[in-house]
C-alpha cells in the first residue's frame, strides 16, 4: 500500500522538489496551492510532475481550507512548507507574515489533532531562528534570537510544533534548515537574483546588478539534498528536531564574485550597492552544525556552495540562451491547461 503525503506550499521551491522526491518513492502526493490571479505551477512543470499530483486549493489564513486539505488527502505524512518565506517582505508585511508563517502552523496542527493525531508532521523551521546569537556554527542546543518578523513567526511555529508533540503525542518534527538554493529558487532571494543577473549580463541583456548588504554570511546548501532530510525525519522511531546545513559559510560578496567568475566577468564592474535592499535588521552570520542529522538520519549535504554557484549560473545561462532563440519560459506564461488533478471540497474538477 502506498502512503499518502500532503505538502502545503507545493508550488514553492522545496514543495516542488519534495513532491518529486516522494513521487519517486511511490507516494500518492497531494499538495496545497493558493488562489492567485495568475497560476503559479511553473516549478511543477519544470520538474515534469504537474500531472502526477493531486492539487487542493487552500490558504494558510483560512483554517477551514487547511482542515479540508487534511480531510481530502487522508495523509500519513504532512510536510508543512507553506509560508510567507521572504525575510525582507516580513518587514513590510509583519502582520500578514505572523498570520501565515506563524498562526498557519497552528491551523494545520489543529486540523491534524482533530482529524487523526497519528498523522506525522514536518515543520519547516529555519536557521533565521538563531538571528545574531552566535558567530560560530550552531546546533539544536543553541539559543534562538530572532531578528525579523519572519523569524519571530517561525519561532512561534517552532514552539507550536513542540507543544503539539509533547501535549498531544503527535509525531511532529522541526527541520531547522539553513539556506538552501537551486535553479527553482524565487528570483527575489539573493542567490537566484545573482545567478539570473550574471547570466543576463553575460549575454548582454542587462548591465548592472543592485544589491544590499554584501557582508552577510550564509550557510548555503542545495535544495534537492535538503528535502530528503525532511522525509528522513518522519521515518525515525521518535520525533525530534534537526539542524540541516553544510557547516560552511560564505559572504554575499564572495558569492557574487564566484558567480561572475563563472562567466569570466569582474563583479566590481557590474554590482552597485543600493540602500533599498538593506533590511532594518539583518542576520550577519549563519553556519549550521549538522552532526545530529548525520548521526541519527545518516544525512550529509552532497552539493556545497562552490558547485551550487556554478550549477545555478549555468542553469540561468541556459534559460536566457533559449529565450534568445525564441523559446518562452513556462514561468512567464504558465500552462494551466495540462492534466493536473484539482480537488476542491472533495470533488475533482
Ligand atoms: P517558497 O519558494 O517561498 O514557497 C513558499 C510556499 O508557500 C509557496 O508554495 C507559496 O505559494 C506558499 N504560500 C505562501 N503564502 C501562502 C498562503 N497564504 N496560503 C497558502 N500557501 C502559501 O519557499 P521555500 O524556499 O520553498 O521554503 C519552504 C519552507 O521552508 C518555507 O516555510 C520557508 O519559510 C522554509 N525555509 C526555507 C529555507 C530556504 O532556504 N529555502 C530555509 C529554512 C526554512 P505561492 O507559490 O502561491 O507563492
Ligand atoms: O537570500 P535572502 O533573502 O535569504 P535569507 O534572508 O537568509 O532567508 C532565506 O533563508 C532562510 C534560512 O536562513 C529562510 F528561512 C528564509 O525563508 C529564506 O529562504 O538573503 C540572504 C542575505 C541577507 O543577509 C540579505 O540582507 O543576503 C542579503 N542581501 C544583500 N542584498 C540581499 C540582497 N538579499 C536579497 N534577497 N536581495 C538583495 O538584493
Amino acid at each position: 500500500m502506498s502512503k499518502n503525503a500532503l505538502i502545503t506550499g507545493i508550488t514553492g521551491q522545496d514543495g516542488a522538489y519534495l513532491a518529486k522526491f516522494l513521487l519517486d518513492k511511490g507516494y500518492e502526493v497531494f499538495g496545497t496551492y493558493r488562489r492567485t490571479s495568475t497560476p503559479n505551477f511553473w516549478r511543477l512543470q519544470y520538474l515534469n510532475i504537474f500531472d502526477k499530483l493531486n492539487l487542493i486549493p487552500a490558504d494558510l489564513v483560512d483554517a477551514g481550507s487547511m482542515l479540508e486539505a487534511v480531510k481530502i488527502s487522508e495523509p500519513d505524512e504532512v510536510y508543512h512548507l507553506a509560508a510567507q518565506s521572504f525575510v525582507g517582505a516580513s518587514f513590510e508585511q509583519p502582520i500578514g507574515t505572523g498570520e501565515m508563517t506563524g498562526l498557519g502552523v497552528t491551523r494545520i496542527l489543529e486540523a491534524i489533532r482533530q482529524i487523526d493525531n497519528e498523522i506525522k508532521f514536518y515543520q519547516a523551521s529555519t536557521s533565521e531562528l538563531y538571528g545574531n546569537s552566535s558567530n560560530k556554527a550552531v546546533n539544536e542546543d543553541n539559543p534562538f534570537k530572532p531578528a525579523s518578523p519572519y523569524a519571530a513567526a517561525k519561532l512561534y511555529g517552532y514552539w507550536t510544533t513542540r507543544i503539539y508533540r509533547e501535549g498531544y503525542d503527535i509525531f511532529a518534527c522541526n527541520g531547522i534548515l539553513f539556506n538552501h538554493e537551486s535553479p527553482l529558487r524565487g528570483l527575489e532571494f539573493i542567490t537566484r537574483k545573482i545567478s539570473n543577473a550574471v547570466a543576463k549580463i553575460a549575454l548582454g541583456l542587462e548591465t548592472e546588478l543592485r544589491l544590499g548588504n554584501l557582508e552577510a554570511k550564509r550557510d548555503w546548501g542545495y535544495a534537492p539534498d535538503y528535502v530528503e532530510s525532511m522525509w528522513l525525519m518522519l521515518q525515525q522511531k521518535e520525533p525530534d528536531d534537526y539542524v540541516i546545513a553544510t557547516n560552511e559559510s560564505r559572504s554575499v560578496r564572495d558569492f557574487v564574485e564566484k558567480a561572475f567568475d563563472v562567466v569570466g566577468l569582474n563583479w566590481q564592474e557590474h554590482v552597485k550597492v543600493d540602500s533599498r535592499f538593506f533590511r532594518p535588521l539583518d542576520v550577519n552570520f549563519l553556519q549550521g552544525d549538522y552532526s545530529k542529522a548525520k548521526k541519527r538520519l545518516g544525512w550529509v549535504p552532497k552539493v556545497k556552495s562552490d558547485e551550487l554557484i556554478i550549477l545555478m549560473v549555468n542553469d540561468d545561462l541556459d534559460r536566457w540562451n533559449r529565450w534568445l532563440k525564441g523559446e518562452r519560459f513556462p514561468w512567464d506564461a504558465p500552462n494551466y491547461t495540462s492534466d493536473a488533478k484539482i480537488i476542491t471540497r472533495g470533488l475533482k474538477i
